[in-house]
Order: C-alpha cells, then structure tokens, then sequence
C-alpha cells in the first residue's frame, strides 16, 4: 500500500514520451525569427548497438513551432511522427509513438564547426555545422541553413570509451517544410482531487498568456502539488503561475496515498462512490496502460487506477483507487509441436508487494551486487508470500510435461521451461518502467506478461531451481550477466553436444523464441565462453 500511484502513472506514460527531440535549437538569434506555424518534416534513422538490446530505427517525425517565447529565447515545438525499432538479436519489432511537446533553444552553447555543402530534398544546400554538447556522451549536430531549417541533424549517444559498449546514433534527413496557421486560443482545464477546489482557470486563453491559479483544499486531505496530465509535478505550492502555451489539462491533487480501496469483481456506481455528478468516467489502468469510459458503472479487477470525472467533455475531477483483487493471465506456448496453456490468478496486492521489495535504484544492475542478484531467483521459493506462486506455477508446469512425456528428462524439461519463458513479451526496461535498467522478481514478470533479458533469465532461473527440487534432479542454475544482456545457464548431468563455458554451464537465451537450450546468440558468445574470467565484464551468479 505504500506504493504511490502518481510514480506508478508516470512510468506508465514514459514509454510514449521516450523520444522526445528536446535540443533542437533555432540559430540566427540575431534576428530571432518567428516560425511560429513552420514545420519541417524528417526521416528519421538510428541504431543503437549495446549488446543484446541493440537495435535499428526507421520513421518519420514532423516538428511544428507552435510558439515562441522571445523572453525565454525559445521555441516550443510539437513533435509527431512513429518509429520502428527491430531488436537485431531477437528479430522483435516495437512501434514506438513520437508525439509531445519539447522546447528549444534560441541560443546554445553551440559550437560552430565551419560549413559544409550538402543535398537535400530541397537541393544543394551550403550548411553551417554546429556542435550542440547536451551531456557528456550525447552530443547533436546542425547543418542549418536559410536563416532557420536544421537540414541535417545526427545525435550521438555514448562512446566505447566512455560507457562501454553502449552506442547510439539517429540521423534526421530533411523531407520538406512548410507553414500553418496555429491556433492561438488554448483550453485551461483543471481536474480536482477530492477535497481540492481551484480558482483562477475560468475561460479561454491567448497563446502566451500567463496564468494564477489557486488552490483551497480540506485540511485533513492535504495538498499533494499540480502535475500536468502526463502525472509531470509542476508545484506543490498551493498557488501556481504557467504560461499557457497550448490546450492544458492540470491535475490539482489532495495529499492522498489512495481516494478508495474499491472491491474487485462487482459492479462498481462511480458516481455513488465518489459522490460527484458526472456524464462519464475515464478510467486508467496504471500498470497495465489502458484507458477505459464507463457511463457510471465499472467492475475493476486487482491494481491501481486513475478515475477521472467528466462533465461536458471536461474532466473535473480526479481520483486514485487501489483494487486489492486478483488478475488473471494466461500463458501460451509451443514445445516439440504440442500446444500448451497455463493460467495465474495473481492477488494485485502481491504484486504490490514485490514491487515494493526493492526501490528502483536497487533494482538498477549498475552496481552489481551478487546477494541482492540472487535474491531475484531465491526469494520466488523462499518468500512467503511469492513463493505459492513459483510453487503452483511448477507444479502445473511439471503436471503438463508429464501428459506429453512418460519419462521427465532433465535437459527436454529445461528446454520446454525456456520455450515457457521465450513466450513472455519482450519490453525493454527503458520504454515500459521508465528506467534504464529494472530487475523485476519472477511475479512481477508474470504479472506483466512481460520484461527483459534479465527478468525472464531470472524467470527461467526460478522455475528451474524448484523444479530440480520436485524432479529430483541436480541441475544448477546461475544467472549469466554480460555486457547490456543477461542469460540463464545450467550445469546438467546428461551429456550434450552443446558448447559450455569454462565452468559447464550450458546457455538458456530467454529473450527469443528459436533457441533450444544450449543455443548461443552469435554475439554474445564471445562473452559466454569467457564469462569466469573476465568477472569485471561478465559475471555468473550462480543460484545453486
Ligand atoms: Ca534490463
Ligand atoms: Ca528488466
């Protein structure tokens, strides 16, 4: 219960605002053009090369200037567009939306590195070169020319010499530009949380104007801050002043952990509950992204909700709702031609516990350390309250290899738990938790149908160490961490022809489906085979 639901909606939204082009700067601040209403449409290209989670990009993004702030000396602009990302290793494929607002810069600490002719789409082009160093490791680069129109952009991210091996690089080539007229009239919206009344927002607003807004709030609900509606905090103070620049919706929120507890499984009347008038709801899953409208009645299954209140197509008021109830998965797979299901019932509020286990920056394998990593696998079968799950989810497991195979071998079972595993989606830490690097215990991965190179490797870990414990078996099993993947490896009794490491272990690649058990990615391989000696680059943590 001591999750925040406002942490729980940011993440949620990260993986739309992941591509935000936030360094775009306007030169010739000499004579400060207006563009407000110009566009410029680019291809879009990138790869990013850092092991496993390497990819290649293609699309296309449209930036539209929609206002010019000449006190802040920037430009706001709107950025839309989609980009596909191919995951080289595994072959997936994500559709990755471009689409929110980012600022940029009149002026930079730019640095001008001379001209260059290029072509365009709109011909030869003499191009001014400018060196834009956002951080250290992330730098862009402008070929700008016709006072404004950035022909050329490349980012680069990260340098073998400066974070290992993780690379990446995008280039925007120049499709066309144009010009339409913007809207300058912007809605102001404010949605309440209970116990909130706000004054300041009535009516509508020129694009530029400056905006006080206040709030009154019961005292025994507290003030919990403004946010912006992708759950962004803009001010805790309870007077707030923004510059409208565009149509705004702003969340005034009570002080509140939770508004409710509802009941799962039942018809739910939103307007009783909430005592509020309303035409609709909008209700919002947090964990799993989804949006809903109900007219007045919902039947909420286990998790954490935002509910907002409509009135003439306004949402007035907002409210956070926990569901202590249970969700239901279902898992499919295929092993040696038969078809195979299982289903979970997963209690949220266990869920809630196992994200609570660990903060997020102890989920981060930046600093490795080999207790805590074990304790991803270990606690599935030594927690109290994780464990009936690891346990049930075995034994269903064992019970169905059993109605295909007479006899339980032990490298076939192993090979029929990776395949289990292999099914799980794959999302990437950075797009779907928001952070860089997230190590989730074997529940949570169940419970999202979904994770990276390490969470279905500690998945996989997981189900193999109890299974040797019901099997009898004397498998081991140890999380294989290399650099940017992670894998699951075993020590088993049979002999296979498949290549091991120094150590014995046979490689389990979890992230894919078309590996056997033994299978190695050509590119980690290297890394594989030299994981005992190389402790510094990769490491072995071994669970039995
Ligand atoms: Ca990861
Ligand atoms: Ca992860």
């Amino acid at each position: 219960m001591s999750l925040n639901p406002k942490i729980i909606a940011v993440i949620a939204v990260a993986a739309i605002a992941c591509i935000a082009a936030s360094a775009f700067i306007v030169m010739n601040q000499e004579s400060s053009p207006d563009i407000q209403g110009n566009w410029v449409k680019y291809d879009l290209s990138g790869e990013k090369d850092a092991g496993m989670e390497s990819y290649t990009e293609t699309g296309q993004v449209t930036m539209l200037y929609t206002f010019h702030s000449k006190s802040d000396k920037s430009y706001q602009i709107m950025n839309a567009g989609m980009t596909t990302r191919t995951y080289t290793e595994m072959g997936k494929t994500a559709q990755i939306p471009i689409l929110g607002f980012s600022w940029m810069q009149e002026k930079g600490s730019m640095e001008k590195g001379g001209t260059e002719t290029i072509s365009t789409a709109a011909g030869e082009k003499e191009c001014t070169i400018y060196k834009d160093l956002v951080k250290l490791g992330d730098t862009w680069t402008y070929w700008i020319a016709d006072d404004w129109i950035p022909y050329k952009i490349v980012r680069e991210v990260g340098s073998a010499e400066q974070s290992g091996s993780f690379i990446s690089s995008t280039t925007y080539t120049y499709i066309s530009n144009g010009h339409e007229d913007i809207e300058t009239d912007c809605k102001l919206v404010v949605a309440e949380g209970e116990g909130v009344k706000v004054s300041g927002n009535e009516g509508t607003y020129a694009i530029g104007s400056k905006v006080k807004l206040t709030a009154e709030y019961d005292e025994d609900k507290g003030f919990g801050g403004w946010y912006d509606r992708n759950n962004k905090l803009l001010g805790k103070d309870p007077t707030l002043e923004i510059t409208i620049t565009r149509d705004t919706e702003i969340l005034a929120l009570n002080g509140l952990g939770w508004d409710r507890e509802l009941e799962p499984g039942v018809m739910i009347d939103l307007k009783d509950t909430f005592g509020v008038q309303a035409d609709r709801f909008l209700i919002e899953n947090n964990d799993m992204g989804t949006t809903e409208m109900s007219d007045g009645t919902y039947d909420f299954e286990g998790g954490s909700y935002t509910i907002y209140a409509y009135e003439s197509d306004v949402p007035k008021k907002v409210y956070n709702v926990y569901v202590d109830g249970t969700v239901t998965r279902l898992f499919e797979w295929t092993y040696g031609g038969s078809y195979y299901q299982i289903t979970m019932e997963i209690d949220y509020s266990d869920v809630t516990y196992a994200k609570d286990l660990y903060t997020p920056q102890q989920r981060s394998s930046d600093r490795p350390d080999h207790v805590r990593d074990r304790t991803f696998v270990t606690y599935s079968y030594t927690d109290e309250i994780m464990a009936p799950y690891m346990d049930g989810l075995v034994s269903k497991l064992i019970e169905l290899y059993k109605m295909s195979y007479s006899e339980v071998d032990e490298y076939g079972y192993l090979d029929y738990i990776l395949r289990f595993t292999q099914e799980i989606e794959y999302q990437a830490d950075e797009e779907y938790t928001g952070y860089i690097e997230y190590w989730k215990f074997p529940l949570e991965t169940l419970f999202d149908k979904g994770g990276d190179c390490e969470d279905t490797s500690i998945l996989f870990a997981a189900i193999a160490h109890q299974s040797r414990e019901i099997l009898g078996f004397d498998t081991r099993v140890a999380l294989v961490l290399m650099p940017q993947h992670a894998s699951a490896g075993v020590i088993i009794k049979e002999s296979t022809d498949y290549k091991k490491n120094p150590d014995g272990f046979i490689f389990g690649e979890t992230t894919a489906t078309g590996y056997d058990l033994g299978d190695i990615p050509g590119k980690v391989e290297d890394y594989f085979l030299d994981a005992k000696y190389y402790p510094n680059v990769s490491t072995t943590i071994e669970i039995v």
